[in-house]
């Protein structure tokens, strides 16, 4: 049986996470893997998670199962924190996953569960695991354009009028802020428009939201999700906590489904609670419990929010001093976009050959389409990547 494996290639961005830590030289830059980090290269566990952790172990009295779909405190003070009062909870069917990855596998095993024919209609580029997951599970994808490679914005003419194609009960995947790997986002008006074609087709919009926070603001990033889930009877939406409460590794996020009545969100709570039995029983729960303590306390959730604040804006200081960098040294607004971007990511739109210099020339770690994570750079580290970008002939 074994010897019928074929190893399958290593993710990417993993990858150069390996090949940085191997990089002997001293002045390296890692703008890869999504993870923050502060000026200093830490990325510190936040001040909110350590003290409500530090309640956690004096107050917890059992480590015995939990529900299957995890915490309904920590499932309650999520619909809340994304959907706000966008649309009624008797509508909305929630369940904890191991981290946003977890919840994305457990969102499309749900549609395929539930009709093996529809087809997922993914993001041009989008987030590599989007695709070897729908790819491992077998389900239909088509993909819209969305990027456009010129102006570094969103193509949303062309995002239109590929999505013209989908077909009632298809699924459309959207990252809810901070897209994963542009940086470039819909405005308001472009989520109603997308709204309206959903509407008219009767497809369903399936939200990745991971970077809640880190782009406009906890509440600004959520307009469009919430627009949509006030308009249209369904929405698939998965959630992580990774990021924007810093618990990566504690594998925290959560499934949420929005039905068009209370009898359709109770089968698919039951079908939520089903998937994770048929995956991994329960799903972890220190993390959610830990999002859950703070969610729910005035001072722990101030003080997360302030931290959160501060990682936010910290971002957007370096997209600034980035883009008047680039601005000054190649005496252009060509890299102007940069500013315009928003959350960890923005896609320089280098070519690969122009990345592989960068890494072997100037010990400047990026993923190979040319996306850096901005929380990787520091004021030392802003000059040193524009005059390697102007030197690569960027
Ligand atoms: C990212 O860098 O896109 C997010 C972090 C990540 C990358 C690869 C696998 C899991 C998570």
């Amino acid at each position: 049986m074994l010897s019928e494996l074929t190893p399958q290639p290593a993710d990417k961005i993993l990858e150069l996470m390996q090949l940085y830590r191997d990089d002997p030289r001293e002045g390296k830059v890692d703008l890869g893997v999504g993870v923050y980090k502060d000026a200093d290269g830490r990325t510190p566990v936040m001040r909110a998670v350590k003290a409500a952790e530090r309640r956690l172990v004096e107050t917890q009295e059992t480590k015995a199962y939990t529900g299957l779909a995890g915490d309904p405190a920590f499932t309650e003070a999520m619909r809340r924190l994304v959907l706000g009062d966008a649309v009624e909870a008797g509508r909305v069917a929630v369940a904890a996953t191991p981290g946003g990855t977890g919840a994305i596998r457990q969102g499309l095993e749900l549609m395929r569960y539930a009709d093996k024919d529809a087809t997922i209609w993914i993001s041009s580029p989008t987030w590599p695991n989007h695709l070897t997951i729908v790819k491992y599970l077998g389900i239909p994808m088509r993909e819209y354009r969305y990027f456009d490679g010129e102006s570094r914005g969103v193509d949303f003419a062309g995002m239109m009028e590929d999505l013209k194609g989908v077909k009632a009960g298809d699924l459309v995947l959207l990252h809810g802020c901070c897209h994963n790997p542009t940086g470039a986002n819909l405005t308001v008006e472009e989520w109603a428009s997308v709204a309206a074609l959903l509407e008219a087709t009767g497809a369903v919009p399936f939200i990745d939201i991971a970077y809640q926070g880190f782009g406009d603001g906890l509440d600004a990033d959520v307009e469009g999700v919430r627009l949509l889930a006030g308009r249209l009877p369904e929405m698939v939406l998965a959630a992580s906590c990774s990021k924007n409460f810093g618990v990566y590794r504690e594998r925290t996020g959560v499934l949420m489904t929005v039905a068009r009545n209370g009898a359709d969100r109770d089968s698919a709570q039951a079908t939520l609670a089903f998937l994770n039995r048929q995956n991994y029983s329960f799903p972890p729960d220190h993390g959610a419990r830990v999002v859950q303590m703070i969610l729910d306390d005035d001072d722990l959730r101030a003080d997360w929010q302030e931290e959160l604040e501060d990682v936010r804006l910290g971002m957007l200081d370096l997209r600034q001093q980035l883009a008047a960098e680039l601005r000054q040294r190649t005496n252009s607004d060509r890299f102007d976009f940069v500013a315009q971007h928003r959350g960890m990511f923005s896609r320089l739109g280098c070519s690969p050959e122009q990345v592989m210099a960068l890494r072997k020339d100037h010990g400047i770690y990026m993923v190979g389409d040319s996306r850096i994570n901005i929380a990787g750079l520091n004021a030392r580290t802003v000059p040193v990547l524009a005059e390697a970008l102007v030197a690569v002939g960027a």
